[in-house]
């Protein structure tokens, strides 16, 4: 592992440690909250390397079981997993703007479409790309399932139907707010076009609401850092 962004910047709460990658779909959903909530300088990004395996090595799943990125490590060495808890830390860490709802409401509505996010589009444009396509290579994928791939792949499809379809009644994937679950889709649609899987034409409010998305600043961030890592590897 090697530090990727380091910085020396005093501030009112220590220093965090994010493992992750740097174009990554999922870390993507954390560096955008990062931007969302102005704590990007406050974070010190250590490079995994996906296409080596160095996320399923040992030494790495020693801090995350799981063997994924992103994780956040904290200074007293807890360590946080899974892009919804940690945006769910990342929150309350820092006031505005809220990412994971204010109300009983709105945190429960952007729970569950974080969650049918990850279900019926990011994770299934994963699954796909890990199972249908070559992935990370033959090295690090050592059980692919294609029929099951292509499974997922027709599911994501489903999914961004189904998220159009929302997007036509309200401005954002959870209603009238920019949230967490509209970084979750934002995941789909990074990891979605690097496996080249368009949205479908009939999809228009999806294809607006990822326009605006893109207006951003917080993605704008997102995609600045994404072009410094490219130059760096
Ligand atoms: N549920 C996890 C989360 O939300 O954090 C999924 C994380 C995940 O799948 N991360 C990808 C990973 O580690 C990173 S990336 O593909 O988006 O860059 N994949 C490696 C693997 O072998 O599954």
């Amino acid at each position: 592992m090697t530090f990727q962004q380091p910085h020396t910047d005093a501030s009112k709460h220590p220093m965090l440690k994010i493992y992750d990658w740097y174009n990554g779909p999922y870390p993507a959903r954390v560096r955008i909250a990062l931007a969302e909530k102005g704590l990007l300088s406050r974070v010190e990004f250590v490079s995994v390397n996906l296409w080596t395996g160095e996320h399923k090595n040992p030494e790495f799943l020693a801090i995350n079981y799981s063997g994924t990125l992103p994780v956040l490590e904290l200074d007293d060495g807890t360590l946080i997993a899974e892009c919804t808890a940690i945006t769910q830390y990342l929150d309350v860490l820092e006031g505005a703007p809220t990412l994971t709802g204010k109300t009983p409401t709105e945190k429960g509505l952007i729970h569950m479409m974080t969650k049918r996010a990850e279900i019926e589009f990011l994770d299934a444009v994963s699954v796909y790309f890990h199972h249908a396509t070559p992935g990370l290579g033959p090295d690090v994928e050592l059980s692919q399932n294609p029929e099951w791939g292509e499974r997922m792949r027709d599911k994501a499809v489903r999914g961004m139907h189904y998220f159009n379809s929302v997007l036509k009644s309200q401005p954002f994937v959870a209603g009238h707010e920019f949230s967490m679950a509209d970084i979750a889709v934002l995941g789909g649609m990074i990891f979605a076009s690097l496996v080249k899987l368009p949205i479908p034409d009939e999809c228009e409010a999806l294809a607006a609401w990822h326009a605006r998305m893109h207006e951003r600043s917080s993605v704008q961030e997102w995609r600045a850092m994404v072009k410094r890592g490219e130059s760096k590897s």
